[in-house]
């Protein structure tokens, strides 16, 4: 890490600087709320654990690889500016699923603290270069992204796209959160009925009429059309986790389950039982369209409450 970058963006015990593996930087925050671990390489959230929860909130997978070109299994991954395989009809294998933000290096933009002893830090992708590494799905591409993460009583971040280009930008976002969890077969999601969803497993679109989403199998659905809370309940853990989110009309649940699981050498065998992914996006039929010159901000902030 640049010792220069250190001395400028520290901010005393609150935030400083460390490697969480040979070249890859990070920044540990711990302030009056929480302590949370950010990666300069994907410009992302890995750990975020409140100081009065007993348990992470956000899942980082134990088996996870710190490889150029490969994304961290966990977290929460920046998805931009595509979501899954770019361009389903034209499957190039050389283009990284869900884009090229979250396997690139961020530079730090600002870092502060904030009133009451929160912590604000702003990332902010070199878009220019790596750009041009993605000409050729990129030619006309010139977007600047931006990561806001605000930690205070609760978990903020913001992702802000600004089309710099003469022409309109479709962009796919989402906010892949791994949340870290008790038992996946012991706790459910509420937010999402009365929605419709792709299911990723078998292709087909459905109704979702629950009040409640439960797992006992794998579950890779891309909800539509929804802008709802989401609110994941751990009675294991003794907890309510609030996820809001704002400019998302799209929220993707995930969770592996076994089979999938055992067969990602980033997960290790029970990781499938620890972890389920609730994503703020804009994804499918919600995709952005960006004019030139236009602004999109999506967000998510979490919130921790405990079941009495
Ligand atoms: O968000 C769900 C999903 O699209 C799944 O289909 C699965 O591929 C997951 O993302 C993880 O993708 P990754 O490229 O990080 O392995």
């Amino acid at each position: 890490m640049n010792k220069e970058l250190m001395q400028k963006f520290s901010l005393g015990e609150q935030l400083c600087f460390d490697e969480i593996s040979p070249g890859f930087p990070v920044i540990k925050v711990n302030n009056h709320y929480a302590t949370a671990t950010i990666s300069l390489y994907g410009g992302q959230l890995l750990e975020y654990k409140p100081h009065d929860q007993s348990e992470p909130v956000i899942w980082l997978s134990r088996k996870a690889v710190f490889m150029q070109n490969k994304a961290i299994r966990g977290g929460i991954p920046l998805c931009w500016p595509w979501f899954g395989d770019y361009n389903s009809q034209s499957v190039d294998a050389t283009l990284p699923a869900h884009g090229f933000a979250r396997i690139v290096y961020w530079d730090i933009k600002s870092t502060q603290t904030l009133k009451e002893g929160g912590t604000e830090v702003i990332l902010k992708m070199p878009c220019d270069d790596v750009c041009l590494q993605y000409k050729k799905v990129m030619n006309h591409f010139n977007c600047q992204l931006l990561l806001k993460i605000t930690i205070t009583d609760v978990l903020k971040l913001e992702l802000i796209s600004i089309n710099h280009s003469q022409q309109e930008v479709p962009i796919s976002n989402a906010l892949h959160s791994y949340f870290n969890i008790s038992n996946i077969r012991n706790v459910n999601i509420q937010g999402l009925e009365k929605t419709t969803f792709h299911d990723k497993l078998n292709g087909e679109k459905s109704s979702f009429d629950e009040a409640v989403l439960k797992f006992d199998r794998e579950t890779d659905r891309v909800f539509v059309d929804t802008h709802s809370d989401i609110v994941l309940t751990d009675p294991d853990f003794g907890r309510k986790i609030i996820i809001s989110k704002e400019n998302s009309s799209s929220t993707v649940i995930w969770n592996p389950w076994q089979e999938k699981s055992t067969s990602m050498s980033d997960m290790s065998n029970d990781a499938w039982l620890q972890m389920v992914c609730i994503e703020p996006a804009n994804v499918s039929k919600n995709q952005l369209l960006l004019a030139p010159g236009e602004m999109h901000s999506i967000s998510l902030t979490i919130t921790v409450n405990q079941i009495l």
